[in-house]
């Protein structure tokens, strides 16, 4: 990559991170730069004090650079941390523009519960999301047209690409152009293939997926922003092992549900949860597919998590004769 690529940025930002060490473009240089041990204190639910995409304050001894400060952020793409029993948020990039979520429909197979959670994610962060069907040169027909229809109604933008055939590819490029985009999915999916087919100089490390597991070897360790040559910049991040929303309020999940909510807004109850309420619509909906069941399981998969961390929704299960609708 050589410098006349790089996108003059009025503030710097940074484009990697490793631990405790940082990569920052500096006036259209990529330098490496400590995180002062400041910012480590006062980190409130995070876990982690800076992320790709964060504008900084940096400071200089000699050729030693170090972030002084993160500037407030546009927005935050972020899960909540993988293995652990308290409520903490892992940030995963900073300031982005849009959330492609690359899923493949060869191996490993597509899973709407890993999309569906990182979709409410996103919309939690009101974060414009599409979704990717990659390996579509491994697909069958039949199957993705089924996956394809089960978001439709969801107003999900989706592409169907292969990073072996070329197949959408320059629609992905169309996507991305001007834009800062990150690449999230499971390992495996081809989020690495992808771009360097998208830009043949980055040779991205990718390896084969295991046959026998099914899933892919986690190839990506880090995040890491890469300018493209249509304009904009792409992150590519790690594989995802399993992805839980942070911070929603229970009572909140079905609004970032388009489709159900299409039908909830009708509901008897305005805080219907949509399980076992009396004259649910989302449940008449379910019953006459018009959504999809593998969008209700997730609904109803990620409403549980959340309740157990947040609480319960205290909906309201008894109905209280004709005249329940007063409760409106
Ligand atoms: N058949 C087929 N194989 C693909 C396609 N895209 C990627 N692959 C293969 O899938 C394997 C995994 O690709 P990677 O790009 O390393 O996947 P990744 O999503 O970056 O994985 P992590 O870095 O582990 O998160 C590689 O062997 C790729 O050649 C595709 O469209 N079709
Ligand atoms: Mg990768
Ligand atoms: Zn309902």
């Amino acid at each position: 990559m050589t410098n006349t690529d790089l996108p003059s940025a009025p503030q710097p930002f940074v484009t990697r991170v490793d631990a405790r060490q940082c990569e920052v473009m500096v006036d259209g240089e990529i330098i490496s730069a400590l995180l002062r041990g400041k910012l480590f204190e006062n980190l409130g639910d995070d876990k982690n004090p800076v992320t790709v995409g964060d504008y900084v304050e940096v400071s200089r001894e000699g050729n030693d650079w170090a972030i002084d400060r993160v500037l407030e952020r546009r927005n935050t793409f972020a899960r909540r941390v993988a293995g652990e029993e308290s409520d903490r948020r892992q940030l995963l990039a900073a300031n982005v523009d849009q959330v492609v979520i690359v899923n493949s429909v060869g191996i490993p197979p597509f899973s709407s519960m890993v999309a569906d959670r990182i979709l409410v994610a996103c919309s939690f962060a009101n974060i414009p999301t599409v979704l990717v069907l990659n390996k579509a040169d491994k697909g069958k027909r039949g199957k993705m047209k089924r996956i394809v229809k089960s978001y439709t109604d969801s107003g999900t933008q989706m592409i169907i690409t292969s990073a072996v055939d070329g197949t959408g590819v320059e629609e992905l490029r169309d996507i991305l152009a001007n834009k800062t985009s990150v690449l999230y999915g499971l390992s495996g999916v081809g989020k690495s293939t992808l771009m360097n087919r998208l830009d043949d100089r980055l040779e991205i490390k990718t390896r084969e997926v295991s046959g026998s597991l099914r899933s892919g070897r986690h190839t990506t360790t880090h995040s890491q922003w890469y300018p493209i040559t249509s304009g904009g910049a792409v992150i590519d991040t790690p594989g995802v092992r399993k992805f839980r929303p942070f911070g929603i309020p229970p009572n909140d999940l079905r609004i970032h549900f388009a489709d159900l909510h299409i039908f909830g807004k009708d509901c008897v109850y305005d805080d219907c949860t949509h399980r076992e309420e009396p004259e649910c619509k989302v449940l008449s909906a379910l019953q006459d597919d018009k959504i999809a069941a593998s969008r209700y399981r997730s609904y109803i998969a990620i409403l549980e998590e959340l309740e157990e961390k947040y609480g319960g929704t205290g909906r309201i299960v008894e109905k209280t004769g004709p005249d329940h609708k007063a409760r409106r």
